[in-house]
């Protein structure tokens, strides 16, 4: 890591060490799960969009287009069978945010991310808010009727069998497409985003609450909206923490004096940030559990 980078992530522990009664809003994408095996969209050369060629899409987003889904559901049941969770494990960015739930210094995690990694670090579900959805449960694309995960999971595993298989997961009241729950473009975000958002934001504006939450975006490209709003929402009073390969987003287009600009690899500050806490013991010992 660059000195630069390695002074910024001390400057971060330091402001979470002189505010010991701090909680941390972490904002994560898919760059803190690369390191588990899993490509992120954007990343040039082993982004999944680099290498959808072979899906022969008309663009890469399409195939998480609600419209190009209904039309043509085969590309996305081969991307799921590449992401599908249940193959991979958490990345130290991952265990470092659990450790801040057990010592009580979690705010909440808002995650783009579908891959459930953060529930399989043992945080605990109220803490989350999976702002894309995830594919812990599947819905009906035409009546929104819930389906628990096997529905899609099985046809998942037909299909892995033999692509060529045309029996995709339906819906048994109006036989539409069935899919996981996770929110396509063209589709809302779930409630509890917004709901806990706003609370959030109210909480960061109340008196005092300035030294008391810190934000942290970590992992994404921060052009996905609503989501790359956030962190241009947050108060000017308040601290902002970037950990990302690149400068993106707001910190890169409205950078503010107090942001903490951290240009690494998310699991080497997590590294570090558990040293300066002196939390490294707890962290490697989650690491050997999974
Ligand atoms: P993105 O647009 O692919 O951006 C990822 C960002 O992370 C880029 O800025 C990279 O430079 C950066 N990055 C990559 N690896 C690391 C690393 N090890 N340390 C630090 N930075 C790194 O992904 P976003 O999350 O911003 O885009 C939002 C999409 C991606 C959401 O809708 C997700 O559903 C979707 N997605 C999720 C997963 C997942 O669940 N793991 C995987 C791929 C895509």
């Amino acid at each position: 890591m660059p000195k630069s980078s390695e002074e910024a992530t001390k400057k971060l522990a330091k402001l979470l060490i002189e505010n010991p009664k701090s909680k941390v809003i972490f904002m994560v994408g898919a760059g803190i799960s690369t390191s588990c095996g899993i490509p992120d969209f954007r990343s040039p050369n082993t982004g999944l969009y680099h290498n959808l060629s072979k899906l022969n899409l008309p663009y890469a987003e399409a195939v998480f287009d609600i419209d190009f889904f209904k039309e043509t559901p085969k590309p996305f049941y081969m991307l799921a069978s590449e992401l599908y969770p249940g193959k991979f494990k958490p990345s130290k960015f991952h265990l470092l945010m659990k450790l801040f739930q057990d010592k009580n210094r979690l705010h909440r995690i808002y995650s783009q991310n579908i891959d459930t990694l953060e529930r399989e670090s043992g945080i605990c579900p109220e803490y989350v808010i999976e702002a894309h959805g995830s594919f812990a449960e599947n819905i009906c694309i035409e009546c929104n009727r819930l389906y628990k995960r096997d529905v899609f999971k099985n046809k998942l595993k037909e299909y892995e069998k033999n692509p060529k298989d045309e029996n995709l997961a339906r819906c048994e009241e109006c036989d539409g497409l069935v899919k996981p729950n996770i929110v396509f473009f063209g589709e809302d975000l779930p409630r509890r985003f917004f709901e806990n958002w706003d609370s959030d934001l109210e909480e960061m504006e109340e008196e005092g609450s300035k030294e008391q939450l810190i934000v942290v975006v970590a992992g994404t490209s921060l052009t996905v909206y609503p989501f790359a709003s956030l962190p241009i929402e947050v108060p000017k009073t308040h601290h902002r923490s970037l950990i990302n390969r690149e400068i993106v987003g707001d910190f890169l287009q409205e950078p503010r004096k107090s942001d903490i600009i951290i240009k690494s690899h998310s699991d080497e500050a997590a590294q570090i940030i558990a040293e300066e806490l002196g939390w490294t013991t707890e962290l490697d010992t989650l690491m050997e559990e999974f």
